[in-house]
Order: C-alpha cells, then sequence, then structure tokens
C-alpha cells in the first residue's frame, strides 16, 4: 500500500480520537488532544517547527559535526529547530528532552537515541501525540518502537559493515596475525553494539587474530585514555587497539606515548568516524586506518521529512555511504573531514 494511501486509510483515527482507549498514556489525552494509532501524517506547509533530540556527549567531534549539519540544513530551509543539547550522557535525560518536544507540539521530531531500548518508548509516545519521528544515527529497538508505525524511517550509517570493513583492512594489513585490544563504544548504543559484531565475527574467521579483551570505554577519549594505560601493560603482546571511534582513538595516543610505546609502529591503532584529527593522524603514521561514519546528513534528513510530507514513498532504511581511509587517500579527504 502506497504511503499516501495509508495516511489517507489513517486519517479517520485521528479525527476521530481515541480518548479512554488503549494504554494508561492514552487515557491521560484530553478531549482535544488527537490519539494517533499509526504513523502521524505530516502537512504540507512553508515552515515546519521541528524537534532534535540530539545524544549528549563531551566534546565529541562526530556529534558537533552531526549537530552542526543538522542546524545548518534547519536554516537554510527557514525552519524552527527546536535544539536543546542536554546536560548529560544518561539515556533517562534524554528521554526528558523528548517528553518536552511532545510537549511543545512540534511538526516533527528527529531523533538520534543514546539507547537502543532506552529511548524506544519516548517515540511511541511521540507517536500517540501524532507527531512524526525520524530516527537519525543511532537506531531504536524494532520491537519497541515499530519502524513504519512507531517512526517513518531510520537514517544512519552501518555499523556492522563499518566493523567488517576496519576488520578486513586489519587482517589484510596484517597478514591476518594480530592481538587486538578492543575499545567499544557506548553501552547499549547500535553503533557499540554493531561495531563490535561485525568486527569480531570477521577477524573469528583467521585463526591468527586474536581478540585479547574487548571492553567499553564509552565513546569518550578520556575514559579510552584510561583504558589504555590499565590494558596495555595488562596484555603486553597487544600489537592492535581496535577504538570504535576517532575521539576514543585521540585518547589512545596520549596514553601510548606516556606509556612510551609507538603509535602506529609499536602498536597498530584502527579506528571509525573520520574526523580532521584522525585523518591527519593517519598521514603522521599514528594511526593505521579509518572508516568513515558520515555526520553531515542534515539535508537527507530533512529531504526525507519533506517527501513525506508531500505523500511520497519513504524507504523504512536509509543508510549512509562510508569509506575506508588509510594512506593512500588520507591526503586527499583531510580538506573535506570533520
Ligand atoms: O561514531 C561516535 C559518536 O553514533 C555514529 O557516536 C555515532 C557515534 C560516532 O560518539 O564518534
Amino acid at each position: 500500500m502506497s504511503l499516501r494511501n495509508r495516511i489517507s486509510l489513517f486519517f479517520p483515527l485521528v479525527t476521530l480520537l481515541s480518548v479512554g482507549c488503549g494504554s494508561t498514556s492514552d487515557q491521560t489525552a484530553t478531549a482535544s488532544q488527537a490519539v494517533c494509532q499509526g504513523l502521524p501524517p505530516l502537512a504540507v506547509k512553508s515552515t515546519y517547527r521541528v524537534g532534535f533530540a540530539q545524544l549528549w556527549e563531551a566534546n565529541g567531534p562526530w556529534r558537533n559535526a552531526n549537530t552542526a549539519s543538522m542546524q545548518d540544513e534547519a536554516a537554510r530551509l527557514g525552519y524552527e529547530l527546536i535544539f536543546d543539547p542536554g546536560t548529560s550522557s544518561d539515556a533517562g535525560e534524554q528521554v526528558d528532552r523528548m517528553a518536552a518536544l511532545i510537549d511543545a507540539k512540534v511538526d516533527a521530531i528527529f531523533l538520534a537515541p543514546h539507547d537502543e531500548a532506552v529511548l524506544a518508548p519516548s517515540v511511541v509516545a511521540a507517536r500517540k501525540a501524532c507527531i512524526p519521528t525520524f530516527i537519525v544515527d543511532r537506531a531504536v529497538n524494532p520491537t519497541i518502537a515499530i519502524p513504519g508505525t512507531d517512526y517513518v524511517s531510520y537514517l544512519g550509517s552501518d555499523f556492522r559493515l563499518e566493523g567488517e570493513q576496519t576488520a578486513d583492512w586489519l587482517i589484510e594489513r596484517t597478514k591476518g596475525k594480530a592481538e587486538i585490544i578492543e575499545l567499544e563504544g557506548t553501552v547499549g548504543s547500535s553503533p557499540g553494539v554493531a561495531r563490535k559484531q561485525g568486527f569480531d565475527e570477521r577477524i573469528k574467521t583467521e585463526p591468527g587474530m586474536k581478540l585479547l579483551v574487548s571492553e567499553s570505554a564509552d565513546f569518550d577519549e578520556a575514559k579510552a585514555y584510561s583504558a589504555t594505560l590499565r590494558l596495555v601493560p595488562q596484555y603486553p603482546s597487544a600489537t592492535v587497539i581496535y577504538s570504535h571511534n576517532d575521539a576514543m582513538s585521540y585518547g589512545v595516543i596520549t596514553a601510548l606515548e606516556e606509556l612510551g610505546k609507538i603509535p602506529g609502529k609499536d602498536i597498530l591503532i584502527v579506528s571509525i568516524d573520520g574526523t580532521k584529527k584522525g585523518t591527519q593522524y593517519i598521514l603522521d603514521g599514528k594511526i593505521g586506518e579509518v572508516t568513515e561514519c558520515n555526520p553531515k546528513f542534515g539535508p537527507v534528513a530533512f529531504q526525507t521529512m519533506l517527501k513525506y510530507a508531500a505523500g511520497e514513498a519513504v524507504p523504512l532504511v536509509i543508510k549512509n555511504v562510508d569509506r575506508v581511509f588509510d594512506l593512500n587517500n588520507a591526503a586527499a579527504y583531510l580538506p573535506e573531514a570533520y
């Protein structure tokens, strides 16, 4: 069934209201509040008030580039972006910001969920409040927030593929022989989970690739710094550190140098993101490889919202295409790095 048909079939439900039926949160609705049972429609208008529930991170270069891309595109289109950067990495704090956007009755919401499961009920709440939601960057648990029912579409990178691409480069570079320390992203985040799955599965196919230890450093430079100071002496046979993002790789480099090791020589680092600093580290020989994770998807995100408003078919999943950077192409990529 086309999206247009789905919307027109669905419209009577919106206008009839369903006060008192369904879940407890439905029952709190007043007679003036619509309760949507399926994907809420979005009117075609000359301007929109759009909520952006970005996840909070301390000094994340990827996060900052992503926020800027969303803000720039909203400004270019002349839309009001309701954006509160948040104050804490606690997923519950982001749940509160989602509730505030729902209360503010924005036209649509972009949500980058800190945690796959914790934010999923907020997506359901937005749908019930008739606010169409678009998931960006990180995924939500699809058994709690149903794609195509509770949210319109998910736009982001293929994190499992990023893990696989990183492992493939490493296997080739080390000729299938390495002892690896893995620093994972945030526990419960879709990139943290999938970058590990993709990488670990790939290296398991090579008998000479050994995963010594794997633990979370929360996508955070300072946490990766302390983890490296602790883990490298504990695993002296380590030849590789696989860090799930560039910010953590910065911390790894600082720690290795403090430990008297030469990054890129004594220990090979592979990373994910494609920040300017990370790319420069490739050119300096400190990082071996960086798999790209493109944060600049503001234009595609808003385009998707507008297509949806116009009743055009919108895919449930829109994947960004990511590249692999090493000494062969880092210099060419550097000018567009963030
Ligand atoms: O790789 C990392 C950030 O969710 C894809 O979050 C994003 C990740 C990105 O902390 O640097």
